[in-house]
């Protein structure tokens, strides 16, 4: 039996043949009167994923999977290789003795160290040593490679630009041709030249990406510590950090925006939203994380995510800091970042 069609429908019909469609059918799905996503809130435990990336080290080296990594992917977006529609995660895990060959793209990488103490990367020629609780780059288009040289496994979380280089077609990448870079500066090399408000004269930027690619966790942590002496807790924020690139003040790295925030023990933020959904790491401490109807529980090492325009609060158990990060910088310079305190 022939269906019968609408007028309307019938005329889609034709100039779908012409690969055209009509804007009314769609037109309120595209402009929405706020963000609407995909995105759910999510809350990984690190107590569950430790055995299967465990697992996975036995399956497969490092060499041969290039990366070793388990891809963190956000329960709406199954299949797509996003925690947020703007920016992957990954938990990878380098054992000792193994090598992540070098090779360079042009999405940005950050990493969050969570679990091990001297396994390295080495970017542009430098190495640096990794501990829990450090924030490592890796810039567009810079060769980097990966090694342990330590007698445990290290996990780190990785965070790239991927879905948005995906999304503009921009994404190239090379191997290099030998499976580890030459080190051409002494370890540590950055952070001094670069990480104590001391430039060389004649210096000049290279990149958009911060020079200093390894942030410590125990300068970042001496940060919190002196504004908690220093101030009170921002009501929505408590102690909150922004990596920079000290060249030029803006964020560390081009598209994706880091922090670093503190929680007292007992504190409960007052509720906020902003146009970036944001992926947090538990650094130290426990507690939770309430959006809507929904109460995300953490502990240290635990990965969880705000989605775009949510109102939340956080409340921590004993003190606790939470690592962040965001496409921030990118909808800033495009004038489209909004937040809303909603106390
Ligand atoms: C990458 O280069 C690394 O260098 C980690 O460790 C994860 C995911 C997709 C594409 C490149 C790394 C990655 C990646």
């Amino acid at each position: 039996m022939n269906e019968i069609k609408t007028d309307r429908q019938e005329f889609y019909d034709r100039i779908g043949a012409h690969n055209m469609a009509p804007l009314w059918e769609v037109l309120h799905g595209l402009v929405t009167r706020e963000p609407v996503s995909p995105v759910q809130p999510t809350v990984w435990h690190y107590d569950e994923l430790r055995p299967f990336i465990m697992e996975a080290g036995k399956l497969i080296t490092a060499r041969e999977a290039e990366r070793r990594v388990l891809i963190l992917e956000n329960p709406g977006m199954r299949g797509q290789s996003q925690i947020t529609r703007s920016l992957y995660a990954g938990l990878q895990l380098i054992l000792p003795g193994e090598v992540a060959p070098a090779h360079r793209h042009t999405q940005s990488a950050l990493r969050f160290v969570i679990e091990g103490h001297g396994a390295f990367t080495a970017v542009n020629g430098e190495r640096t040593v990794m501990s829990p609780g450090d924030f490592v780059i890796t810039p567009s288009w810079t060769w980097h490679d990966h090694g342990n040289d330590s007698d445990a496994p290290m996990v780190w979380l990785d965070g790239l630009d991927i879905p948005l280089i995906t999304m503009l077609d921009a994404s190239f990448a090379e191997p290099a041709n030998a499976e580890q870079q030459l080190v051409s500066r002494p370890e540590g090399d950055a952070l001094k030249r670069f990480g104590n408000a001391l430039f060389p004269v004649d210096w000049e930027s290279q990149g958009r990406a911060s020079p200093i690619f390894n942030y410590p966790y125990v300068r970042s942590r001496e940060t919190l510590e002196a504004l908690r002496r220093a101030e009170g807790p921002d009501p929505a924020q408590g102690w909150k950090l922004r990596y920079v690139n000290p060249a030029n003040g803006d964020f560390a790295m081009p598209t994706i925006g880091t922090f670093l925030q503190l929680l007292p023990a007992g504190f409960a933020t007052n509720p906020y939203r902003s146009s970036d959904a944001t992926v947090f790491v538990v650094v130290e401490g426990a507690g939770e994380t309430r959006i809507g109807d929904v109460v995300l529980p953490w502990r240290a090492h635990d990965v969880f995510v705000v989605p775009s325009w949510a109102s939340h609060t956080h409340h921590a158990g004993p003190e606790a800091v939470l690592f962040s990060f965001s496409d921030r910088p990118v909808q800033q310079k495009l004038g489209l970042w909004r937040e809303q305190r909603t106390a």
